[in-house]
């Protein structure tokens, strides 16, 4: 492993060189999707060139070679949240997928009127319309956990709302409106000590931090490829082994059958049972790279590294006359929003983008944290690896820039 060098880190990824209308590319968006380095460029690539076929059906070489990389993915995600064994990860789509497995599957099966599903202020829209749409299908109800001005989950109120009808707690591990990194540890043995069931959304933490599912306690923990460095269109659902076992199939098709009649279908094993059809094949070979990758630098360096950089755009700007930071909790990683007064941040988005600076603006699919700050939208820099305080910097040229034009 190599310490932490954040320009060696850039160089490894191509896009970092691009520029945008003229200027360099100042890429503070990772939050939405991070950019990919070269090693899983080329694994993609590979994948295409040398190994592509159908997995786990047929007999020749290129399918024993798609298979081996297929399944190696698998092993991989495994370590990568230490898992305790292969049985237990689910290759999907993405974190929408995981959870809208977990909700239709355990949630539809097990869910009676009157059961709470426990969720946050905090969540993406992802972690929220999957519970709606089960709690209708089965007259479950939904309870919210309550955020303070900082942006951090009221726990007094999450003890309080915590009972025998709870029986799904679903939340974020850090939020991608605000950065907030929740203290899902003790809120998983929380909601243990009153048998509910615990869904970690970690599509915000595994670029971040490094996470460890047994240490957790958690019964799933979903998280998306294309937010830590990996392709779209993948993703890992991890889930207890006797949970998954106990499951319906999510999804009917081939690959998830041991046998099929007109009469009975039998499912195959867990996790195949929850992986119908052909899937995305030389996307989970680059999310193997990913977390090889990953597995490839200090992660302790480079979290020390982005919240320096974090701490940085902090204080730089706070220092911007009307800007005001939303979301101020103790814990944070990766994320800074903020509002401009005066300036839709729209307008501020569009004028950055002309200037080379690529940031979220919107209410990033978490409306209710929005509405709960009274904004209608969030101007959001948001960090991988490879951002550094020159990028910082033209961020706030930018924000100047903006306030010249509309203030
Ligand atoms: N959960 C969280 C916490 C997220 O940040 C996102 C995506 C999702 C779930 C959904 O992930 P997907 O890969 O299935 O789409 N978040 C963002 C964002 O912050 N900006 O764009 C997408």
């Amino acid at each position: 492993m190599q310490a932490f060098n954040v320009d060696q880190v850039r160089a490894d990824f191509p896009i970092l060189a691009e520029r945008v209308h003229g200027k360099p590319l100042v890429y503070l968006d990772s939050a939405n999707t991070s950019q990919k380095p070269e090693a899983v460029l080329k694994a993609m690539d590979d994948y295409y060139r040398h190994a592509n076929a159908n997995i786990h059906r047929a007999t020749h070489l290129l399918s024993e070679r798609a298979t081996a990389l297929y399944e190696g993915s698998r092993a991989k995600a495994a370590a990568f949240l230490n898992a305790p064994d292969l049985r237990t990860i689910v290759l999907t789509k993405g974190t929408t997928d995981g959870i809208n497995l977990v909700a239709q599957s355990y949630g539809r099966s097990t869910l009676k009127p009157g059961d709470e599903i426990l969720l946050t202020w905090l969540e993406h829209h992802a972690n929220i319309v999957p519970w709606q749409l089960v709690a209708e299908q089965t007259g479950a109800v939904i309870k919210v956990v309550p955020i303070n001005e900082a942006g951090e989950l009221d726990l007094d109120q999450y003890a309080a709302l915590l009972s025998s009808r709870t029986k799904i707690v679903a939340i974020g591990h850090v939020s991608n409106a605000l950065g907030t990194i929740n203290p899902v540890k003790v809120m998983i043995a929380q909601a243990h000590a009153t048998d509910a069931v615990v869904l970690i959304d970690g599509a915000q933490a595994t670029p971040h931090l490094v996470v460890d599912v047994q240490a957790l306690d958690c019964d799933f923990y979903v998280l998306s490829s294309h937010k830590m460095y990996g392709p779209t269109g993948t993703g890992v659902l991890y889930g207890r082994a006797a949970l998954l076992e106990a499951m319906p199939p999510y999804q009917g098709g081939g690959d998830m059958i041991a046998s099929v009649t007109f009469e009975k279908t039998l499912y195959n094993q867990v996790p195949y049972k929850f992986e119908a059809g052909t899937p995305n094949m030389a996307g989970v070979v680059g999310l193997g790279a990913a977390i090889d990758y990953l597995a490839g630098i200090d992660r302790d360096a480079a979290l020390a590294h982005e919240d320096a950089v974090l701490d940085y755009a902090t204080a730089q700007v706070r220092q911007i006359p009307g800007a005001r930071i939303v979301g101020e909790a103790k814990h944070k990683t990766g994320v800074l929003s903020f509002v401009l007064d005066g300036v839709h941040p729209h307008d501020a988005g569009t004028i950055m983008d002309q200037q080379g600076v690529a940031v979220r603006t919107g209410q990033h699919c978490a409306q209710p944290v929005m509405d709960r700050f009274g904004i209608p939208a969030t101007i959001r820099a948001s960090l991988g690896i490879y951002n550094t305080r020159e990028d910082i910097d033209a961020l706030v040229r930018g924000l100047h820039k903006v306030r010249e034009l509309f203030v």
